[in-house]
């Protein structure tokens, strides 16, 4: 059969559910996601638009995870990674949306068709993608729907089955640097646990891990891999007492249920199951294992959480310190990038205590991922625990060829040199992260305590504004300002004056049909009251049009 024929034929099993009144469907800040029975065709789609995009790149593979992350179990997603484990490059988005919108299949292979036309696709040449999928029953039917496309595209494929977001970034980069001297690990799920595993005993060298480590995996994906790579510590080298809890991925419906990452930083307060104990080191992973989120029950003070911020900053102030240590001072740029949720006492620790660069980005993984390339290091971090630290190939190089003069020397060096291979270079990694966090820990014979003493958080509030068209509020300078629509900002700006250290900005969510509205301040009333003026003028403005 024809290439045209097969797509059509094969279209015609995965049918696109029409949205309501008219929408299009979009690829948003993490890809298609919405409620899985809308997914199929999309799914399908998808993979004709990662064939065309691995033809495109001469035949590198492209990854698709399918995977709603934090969000309930009904919903699914689906998102392109690129060639080196990145986010699907922006220009993309929009080929993306157009080819999933398509109305009709015979639309379909037109659109298809004059993508290939317009951007020059060689449709002889071969091509690859490989996916994987969280624990959502619904994922069977969008990888099928994935493979039926990938096929009709005669396009080789391989199913890593069930995987979290950053292994199948993993693999996707490994995959394509396979046999090069930039080769990224061995091109598997047990590749990526040996790489990490070996990293993580090279970076304790000998150092004691305190007490027991609780991990909340959300009820998805990560708990499964999480008790896979504990047995990939040899026991004898590192003493590492995990604690895996929320780990159920038997009944669907609990995932991301009152537990993981998303709900301890949105409600604040640790998962009510089981029950806290007092004093605990614990962190919690999302449904996908890409956010990371620390936090402790204090017998006295409560509920202590250290957030995307704080991992920031503890990374930032410990790898700064190697890096001194190393000699490598004067020849590394490091960098920090945060976007406008940051804690403005993080900012200010980063900027004036620890004297590094800070820079703030838009919302989305793949805009602080961006910038944090332009350093030698870069460290980005979302507050809500989505991120990882860059190493620069010349960073790389450095830490494995410098010639150590001393022993101080020589174990900087070592332990940036196994960091580089611990920390997820793809994207960020819930596991990876925690054994950065874990290593530093024990390199600093720190505990929760002693890591949130580093400074004190603004209080903040963060409220989500329901208005009728979210579209009319636009921002500028890295979200923090609302250009349009216009007057808002300076009543904005007013209210701000009102308070002691005080901040706001409101932005159109890139997931959902509202505004998010951020407020801190110098006490929790004033950023409360600050966020109330800020949530009306959100509403005024949002409904007057
Ligand atoms: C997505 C983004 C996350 C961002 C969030 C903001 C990725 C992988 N995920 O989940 O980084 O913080 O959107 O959501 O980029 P919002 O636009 O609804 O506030
Ligand atoms: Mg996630």
């Amino acid at each position: 059969m024809a290439h045209n024929d097969k797509i059509l034929a094969a279209s015609q099993k995965h049918p696109l559910v029409p949205l309501e009144r008219g929408q299009l469907y979009k690829y948003g800040t993490a890809g298609f996601r919405m409620r899985a029975d809308l997914l199929e065709g999309v799914a399908f789609r998808v993979g004709l638009l990662a064939a065309l995009r691995s033809r495109k790149l001469n035949s590198q593979a492209i990854g698709v995870m399918i995977t709603a992350s934090h969000n309930p179990a009904v919903d699914n997603g689906v998102k392109i990674v690129d060639p080196m484990g990145e986010m699907l490059e922006q220009d993309w988005e929009r080929l993306a949306t157009a080819l999933v919108n398509c109305p009709t299949h015979e639309d379909l292979v037109e659109v298809y068709n004059k993508l290939v036309a317009e951007l020059k696709i060689d449709l002889t040449i071969p091509a690859k993608v490989i996916y994987g999928r969280d624990t959502r029953p619904s994922g069977h039917t969008l990888v099928t729907a994935l493979a039926d496309a990938l096929v009709a595209a005669d396009t080789e494929y391989v199913d890593y089955k069930i995987l979290t977001t950053p292994q199948l970034h993993y693999l996707v980069r490994a995959t394509n640097t396979e046999g090069t001297p930039s080769s990224y690990g061995k091109v598997s799920e047990v590749g990526y646990y040996e790489k990490i595993a070996s990293a993580f005993v090279r970076a304790m060298k000998g150092r004691k891990i305190d007490g027991t480590l609780t991990v909340d995996c959300a009820n998805g994906v990560g708990g499964p891999k999480l008790h896979e790579f504990l047995k990939y510590i040899p026991k004898d080298k590192v003493a590492f007492d995990v604690k895996v809890v929320n780990d159920d991925v038997l009944r669907p419906e609990v995932l991301n249920l009152d537990c993981g990452a998303d709900f301890v930083k949105t409600k604040q307060r640790a998962p009510p199951i089981p029950k806290p104990q007092p004093g605990a080191r614990t962190c919690s992973f999302d449904g996908d294992a890409d956010r990371l989120i620390y936090y402790w029950v204090d017998p006295q003070t409560g509920f202590f959480m250290l957030d995307g911020d704080r991992i920031s900053s503890l990374a930032a102030s410990f790898i700064g310190d190697l890096i001194e240590s190393a000699g490598l001072k004067d020849d590394m740029r490091i960098g920090v990038v945060q976007t406008a949720y940051a804690n403005g006492a993080s900012t200010n620790y980063i900027s004036q205590h620890l004297k590094l660069k800070v820079i703030c980005t838009p919302t989305g993984v793949k805009h602080l991922h961006h910038v944090a390339q332009g350093f030698d290091i870069g460290v980005y971090f979302e507050a809500n625990g989505h991120g990882t630290v860059l190493f620069s190939p010349d960073a790389l190089n450095a830490f494995r060829d410098t010639k150590p003069q001393s022993p101080a020397q020589k174990d900087a060096l070592d332990t940036l040199a196994a960091l580089g291979d611990l920390i997820n270079q793809t994207v960020g990694d819930a596991l990876s992260d925690m054994l950065m966090v874990e290593v530093i820990l024990a390199h600093k014979n720190w505990t929760l305590r002693d890591w949130a003493m580093t400074y004190t958080d603004l209080p903040n509030r963060l409220v989500r504004v329901e208005v009728a068209d979210k579209d009319l509020f636009e921002t500028t300078d890295a979200e923090r300002r609302l250009s349009k629509p216009s007057g808002a900002q300076e009543e904005i700006d007013e209210a701000v004056k009102k308070y002691k250290d005080a901040r706001s900005f409101a932005r159109a969510s890139g997931t959902e049909n509202a505004c998010r509205v951020y407020a801190e301040a110098a006490t929790r009333s004033e950023a409360n009251e600050l966020a109330d003026r800020v949530v009306r003028v959100i509403e005024r403005y949002g409904s007057s049009q």
